[in-house]
């Protein structure tokens, strides 16, 4: 049976749709779950959305993900910009990794200039809104038909 793609989400983005829509726009977390899990079933897949303020909740879902998930698209949040620890579990990850920031992270602060999980992921999509959520479930079912192939 096929696996599941985990798309986890850092912290604050409990909030997505209601505050800063400037910034992150007015769709919720529950808005980017339908459009993902509507994309993957084009390419007969499933999603799994998740979302944690705690960064180790977020290690020890990377290492459920070995076992359990075909591949992980992940929003780490500002956790982008300091976690080692994300990083080095998403390095244990084998499947594709995506990773998706709603803001162009390259136009904004100096500080959020640099993400960890950028040197493992296989994929990188900034700037798209929700929609790179999207974008981020294409590219990994792409990668995961090509596997088979
Ligand atoms: O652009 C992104 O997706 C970010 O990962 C969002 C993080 C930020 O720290 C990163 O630098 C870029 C912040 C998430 C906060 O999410 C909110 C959503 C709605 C309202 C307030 C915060």
């Amino acid at each position: 049976m096929a696996k599941t793609i985990l798309i986890l989400n850092g912290p604050n983005l409990n909030m997505l749709g209601a505050r800063q829509p400037e910034i992150y726009g007015s769709e919720t977390l529950d808005d980017v779950a339908g459009l993902c899990a509507e994309t993957a079933a084009i390419f007969g897949q499933e999603t799994e959305l998740r979302q944690s303020n705690h960064e180790g909740e977020l290690v020890d879902w990377i290492h459920e993900a070995r076992d359990s998930f075909a591949a992980i698209i992940i929003n780490p949040g500002a956790y982008s910009h300091t976690s080692v620890a994300i990083l080095d579990a998403l390095n244990m990850f084998e499947g594709p990794v995506a990773e998706v920031h709603l803001s162009n992270i390259h136009a904004r602060e100096e500080f959020r200039h640099n993400s960890y999980v950028s040197g493992r992921a296989d994929a990188v999509i900034v700037g798209c809104g929700p929609a790179g959520y999207g974008f981020a479930v294409e590219q990994v079912c792409a990668c995961l038909s090509d596997a088979v192939t």
